[in-house]
């Protein structure tokens, strides 16, 4: 109990800052995400269905909304779930976050650079966990802002 405890408290000490939060939700079988600094942007990812695929698209992997999110920004992840537990992973950071319903979990991260990250939920969350891929797109804070304002 001691070690955790101190822990618990210097954890409540860390000022984190950010300078962009993203709403994560998780639901049976989608995600969804919401932006609240600039806009109000809110909208569901769902897998992309095959008969819309273009050229380059990876099967299982890609989605209809894409994640997105400026570089160099230190962000910070609330996530949640509607039901079930969901873990938005994105393998190449090495981020799992669980979503739990009930709970909000805090993670910040800054992401160094730009690119095109994917990701697969990395909880057994039902008949259809293997099809709610994520894909984190990582670009200039310019046109993350130019996205945002198309809402
Ligand atoms: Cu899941």
């Amino acid at each position: 109990m001691f070690p955790s405890l101190a822990l618990l408290y210097y954890y409540g000490l860390i000022r984190l800052y950010s300078d962009l939060n993203l709403k994560i939700i998780a639901h049976q079988w989608y995600w969804s995400y919401e932006y609240s600094d600039f806009k109000n942007v809110l909208f569901d990812s769902y897998i992309k269905n095959i008969d819309i695929f273009e050229l380059g698209d990876l099967r299982l992997l890609e989605v209809d909304n894409r994640c997105i999110l400026p570089c160099n920004i230190n962000v910070r992840f609330c996530i949640s779930s509607l039901d079930v537990i969901h873990s938005w992973t994105i393998f190449n950071y090495f981020i799992k976050l669980d979503a739990i319903s009930g709970i909000i979990s805090i993670f910040y991260f800054n992401f160094p650079m730009v690119g095109i990250f994917f990701g697969q939920c990395s909880e057994i969350c039902g008949a259809n966990h293997s099809f709610i891929p994520i894909v984190l797109e990582i670009t200039l804070f310019d046109m993350y802002k130019n996205w945002c304002l198309i809402f």
